[in-house]
């Protein structure tokens, strides 16, 4: 397993220890949220929302492994060791994130593509290429990822590549597809969603090939876990975000009269 084999600096342990920390606020609020904002929003959509909590709440429970295992990793060191951590000898589990990938994953690529609300077998079809690519992807990605050696990591990386590409350009195609029929705001929305889908995705594969830059082990093994970690931020809760406008703004352009009659709803029961 790559990392907590090389001491750190102080400010190095605690940026990743705040950062892990950080997340998994954002993904047990992320989650709470979308529970709760589904009464904004037409049923039709109440499924994407159910998937985007699960999401934020396998990520909030992956991440506090992350955050114990961190923490077990390193002890303080002392004397001439002031000022750095040193590796406690107890292994830093980063399966975890592979874990929860296998599992988030799909579900985002779900939950996207019932937003979209295409026919039923576009719907299907898609879903079965677009997850069987992600799970290509991920299992590519792994011996690079708990590999020390460069060249093993790239060429893992790169294979895994091969699948990444794949699930972006039929997104893309997607999204650009369903742009034309959809009203104003929500195309405006889209096209920021296709963005952020490309900013995050992209994250992935940089955060990985930090460590065979040359930066040195310790920045190798923080950028790692920053990178991920601000990747996944963004890919799960200020996506899930994204949607839930998306499917408010259609919610909205479908029946403008949506809220008044929600409120009616409540006063009568
Ligand atoms: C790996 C290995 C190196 C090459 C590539 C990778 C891509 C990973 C991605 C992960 C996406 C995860 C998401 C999680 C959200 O819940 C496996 C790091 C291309 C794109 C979106």
């Amino acid at each position: 397993m790559i990392g907590a084999d090389t001491p750190i600096t102080t400010g190095q342990y605690l940026l990743v220890y705040n950062m892990l920390s950080l997340t998994i606020a954002g993904m047990a609020a992320g989650g709470l949220f979308f529970l709760f904002a589904r009464s904004f929003i037409s049923p039709k959509y109440h499924l994407a929302m159910y998937l985007s909590t699960l999401v934020c709440w396998i990520a909030a429970y992956h991440y506090y492994r992350i955050f114990q295992s961190w923490q077990d990793a390193y002890v303080v060191g002392t004397g001439s060791n002031a000022g750095l951590y040193l590796p406690s000898g107890t292994l830093f589990n980063d399966a975890y994130r592979y874990a929860d990938w296998l599992l988030t994953v799909p579900l985002l690529l779900a939950e996207l593509i019932l937003v979209l609300a295409l026919p039923r077998a576009t719907t299907n079809n898609l879903l079965f290429k677009l997850i069987t690519a992600a799970v290509l992807m991920l299992v590519l990605g792994y011996p690079g990822e708990v590999s020390t050696d460069n060249g093993t990591r790239w060429l893992w990386g790169t294979l895994s590549s091969i699948p990444f590409v794949y699930i972006l350009y039929v997104l893309w195609v997607e999204l650009t597809k369903a742009l034309d029929k959809q009203p104003e705001r929500v195309k405006l929305l889209t096209r920021n969603m296709r963005l952020l889908l490309l900013a995050s995705w992209g994250f992935y594969p940089i955060a990985y090939l930090i460590p065979t830059l040359g930066v040195g082990d310790a920045v190798g093994i923080v950028g790692l876990q920053v990178g991920y970690s601000l990747a996944d931020l963004l890919a799960k809760p200020v996506f899930g975000f994204l949607l839930y406008a998306i499917a408010r703004e259609k919610t909205l352009a479908d029946n403008p009269k949506f809220d008044e009659e929600r409120v009616a709803a409540i006063s009568r029961s």
